[in-house]
C-alpha cells in the first residue's frame, strides 16, 4: 500500500522517527557556519518530566538568505500589541505597503460600546511617503496626515509608527508628535518601531510596551468595577476568542479593568493602574507591561492560559486563589461545574477520531505552547514545536533570565527605568501574603518542560527545514502562519493558521475550545490533502524528457 502524509494506520514503530538522524541530516546541507548556528536552535526534547532543561539558541539574527517566518519589528508594535484597540487613530509613517499589510490581516475583533463609540480599526492610515519624503524628509507630511486624522474623525488619542525608511533619512517622529499635541490638545505620541529594529517583531512588542506605559497607562484614575478586578495582558482577540474569555470573566464575577490589547481601548489602558491583580496570557509580547506596572503601582502578575478547557479552568481558579474569597471561589467553581460538560462530551467525540494522531506547532512566541493543551485534550502528540521569536526564557523558564546575554540588537531597545509612583503606588499584596496565597507569582516555565521525549523543539524554523521535517515525521496537522500554509498543504498536510485562525474561532476558553475539537477532528480526517498530487508527482517522464533533452 502506498504510504501518504495523511496516512493514519501507522505502527508505532514507524512514527519513531529517528530525530537525532534528522537534525544531522539538516544540518549536512548548510555551510559550517550556519550549520554551527542551526545545531543551536534545533532541540530533540529530552526525555520527559523531571530532565535537565537544555539550553536553546533564540532571540538571534536570521542567516539571510534563509527563508523564516519572522516578522518585523513594526509589524510587532502596530500590528501586534496596538492593532486590535479601536479608539487610536493609528498612522503608519511610511511607503503604503507598510500600513496596507498590517490592515486587518490579524482578524482582531473589536465591540464598541455603543454605535457611535468611536472604532477605528477598520481603517488604514497612512503618510504614503513617495521618493521625494525620503530625499526631503518626510516630518511636514506627517503633520498634515495628524491634522488630516483630527479633522475627520476628532480621535482623542493619536499614533504615529515609523517605518524603515523614516528611520533611515532620520525623520523626528517624536518631535511632531509633540508639536502637534501641544496644538490639538488631545494625546499623540509615536513609537520608533522601524521594521530593521531587533531581529524580529519581539521588538516591536517592547517597544509598544514601552510607548503605551509613558503614554497611556495612569492617566485615568477612575476606580470601576466589582469587587475582584484584574487585568488581561496578553490577549489579542484573535477571531473572537476575548469574546468568550469576557464572558467566562463575567459569569465568575471577575471586572476586566483593561484588556492589552484584545477587544480594548485607550480609555481601559488609562485606567488599567487601578487593578489588583494582572493576569498573563501571552509571555512573550507583554510581560514587560505587568513588570513595569509592578513597579510602579504595586501590582502583582500570574501566568496564566486561556487555551484549553483545563487551562482555562485551572486560570480562573488560580484568579481565585490570589483574591482569597470564598464566594469567589465558589462561583468559579459554580462556573467551570456547568461549563465543563459540554466542553468534556465534544472532546468524547473527538477523541477516538483524533487519539494518537500528530501535530506541529510553529507559531509566534506562545502559541506553540498554549495550543498543545488543546491538542492533549485530543490525545494528539505534538511532535515538533516552536516559537519565530521566542526568546530563552519562553523556552526554558523565566529562571535563565539572568544568564540570558545582552547583545548588540537587544540593547538597541530601550529599557525605561520605572520607579514607584510616589501618590499612585499601592502594593496589593507582601511578598508573604502572596506566597500565602499558595501559588507563584511571576513565574513560567516555558514550553520545553511541557514537551514529550523524542519530539523536537526548533527555534525560528525555516522553509526547508519544516520541509525536510514534515517528510521524517508526517505529522497529520501542521500548524502556523500564512507564509507557510500553501506549501505545506502542497505536501498533502492539513494546515491550520493558528494566527489568524483560517476565519475560524475563537479557540479561547470552553466554547473555543469545542471549536477547536471539531476543526482539527474535521481537518485530520479528512481525505482530501492524501489526493493532492503536484504535477511532477502524477507526471514523473516530463523530468526524464527534460533530463535526457
Ligand atoms: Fe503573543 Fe500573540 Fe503569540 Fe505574539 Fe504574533 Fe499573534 Fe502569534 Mo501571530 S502576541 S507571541 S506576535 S500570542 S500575531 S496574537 S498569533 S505570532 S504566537
Amino acid at each position: 500500500m502506498e504510504t501518504t502524509v495523511t496516512d493514519h494506520n501507522r505502527t508505532d514503530s514507524e512514527r519513531d522517527v529517528d530525530l537525532a538522524k534528522v537534525k544531522s541530516e539538516i544540518l549536512s546541507k548548510y555551510p559550517t557556519k550556519v550549520a554551527r548556528k542551526r545545531a543551536k536552535q534545533i532541540l530533540v526534547s529530552p526525555s520527559g518530566k523531571g530532565s535537565a532543561i537544555p539550553e536553546i539558541g533564540a532571540n538571534v539574527r536570521t542567516v539571510p538568505g534563509i527563508l523564516t517566518q519572522r516578522g518585523c519589528c513594526y509589524a510587532g508594535c502596530k500590528g501586534v500589541i496596538l492593532g486590535p484597540t479601536r479608539d487610536v487613530v493609528n498612522i503608519v509613517h511610511g511607503p503604503v505597503g507598510c500600513s496596507f499589510y498590517a490592515w486587518l490581516t490579524r482578524r482582531n475583533q473589536t465591540r464598541p460600546a455603543s454605535k457611535d463609540a468611536p472604532n477605528y480599526m477598520t481603517y488604514c492610515f497612512t503618510t504614503d511617503m513617495q521618493d521625494e519624503n525620503i530625499v526631503f524628509g518626510g516630518e511636514k507630511k506627517l503633520k498634515q496626515a495628524i491634522q488630516e486624522a483630527y479633522d475627520i474623525f476628532h480621535p482623542h488619542t493619536i499614533s504615529v509608527f515609523s517605518t524603515c525608511p523614516v528611520g533611515l533619512i532620520g525623520d523626528d517622529i517624536h518631535s511632531v508628535c509633540r508639536e502637534m499635541k501641544e496644538t490639538l490638545g488631545i494625546n499623540i505620541f509615536g513609537f520608533s518601531c522601524e521594521g530593521y529594529k531587533g531581529v524580529s517583531q519581539s521588538a516591536g512588542h517592547h517597544i509598544a510596551n514601552n510607548g503605551i506605559f509613558k503614554n497611556v497607562v495612569g492617566l485615568d484614575d477612575t476606580i470601576r468595577g466589582g469587587e475582584f478586578r484584574i487585568n488581561l495582558l496578553g490577549e489579542y482577540n484573535i477571531g473572537g476568542d476575548a469574546f468568550e474569555i469576557e464572558r467566562i470573566l463575567d459569569d465568575c464575577g471577575i471586572s476586566l479593568i483593561s484588556t492589552f490589547s484584545g477587544n480594548s481601548t485607550m480609555e481601559q489602558f488609562a485606567n488599567s493602574h487601578t487593578a489588583d491583580l494582572n493576569v498573563v496570557m501571552c509571555h512573550r509580547s507583554i510581560t514587560y507591561m505587568a513588570e513595569m506596572m509592578e513597579k510602579k503601582y504595586g501590582m502583582p502578575w500570574i501566568k496564566i492560559n486561556f487555551i484549553g478547557a483545563r487551562a482555562t479552568a485551572q486560570s480562573l481558579r488560580k484568579i481565585a486563589q490570589y483574591f482569597e474569597d470564598d464566594s469567589l471561589t465558589a462561583r468559579v467553581e459554580e462556573v467551570i461545574a456547568r461549563e465543563l460538560p459540554p466542553v468534556t462530551e465534544a472532546m468524547e467525540e473527538s477523541r477516538p477520531l483524533c487519539e494518537g494522531k500528530l501535530a506541529m506547532l510553529f507559531v509566534g512566541g506562545s502559541r506553540a505552547h498554549h495550543y498543545q493543551e488543546l491538542f492533549n485534550e485530543l490525545g494528539m502528540k505534538t511532535m515538533a514545536a516552536g516559537y519565530e521569536f521566542g526568546h530563552r526564557d519562553d523556552y526554558e523558564g523565566r529562571q535563565v533570565l539572568p544568564s540570558i546575554k545582552v547583545d548588540a540588537d537587544s540593547r538597541n531597545i530601550e529599557e525605561l527605568s520605572v520607579e514607584q509612583d510616589p501618590d499612585k503606588y499601592r502594593m496589593r499584596k507582601t511578598e508573604e501574603e502572596l506566597s500565602a496565597t499558595g501559588q507563584t507569582y511571576r513565574e513560567y516555565d516555558g514550553l520545553i518542560p511541557d514537551m514529550k521525549p523524542n519530539t523536537f523543539v526548533i527555534d525560528d524554523i525555516s522553509q526547508y527545514e519544516t520541509e525536510k521535517i514534515i517528510e521524517a515525521v508526517k505529522p497529520d496537522v501542521f500548524c502556523a502562519g500564512i507564509k507557510e500554509k500553501y506549501i505545506i498543504q502542497k505536501s498533502g498536510v492539513p494546515m491550520k493558521q493558528l494566527h489568524s485562525y483560517d476565519y475560524g474561532g475563537p479557540y479561547a476558553g470552553f466554547k473555543g475550545a469545542v471549536n477547536f475539537y471539531r476543526e482539527i477532528t474535521r481537518m485530520t480526517n479528512s481525505k482530501v490533502w492524501s489526493y493532492v498530487k503536484a504535477p511532477w508527482e502524477k507526471d514523473p517522464e516530463l523530468t526524464a524528457t527534460y533530463a535526457a533533452g
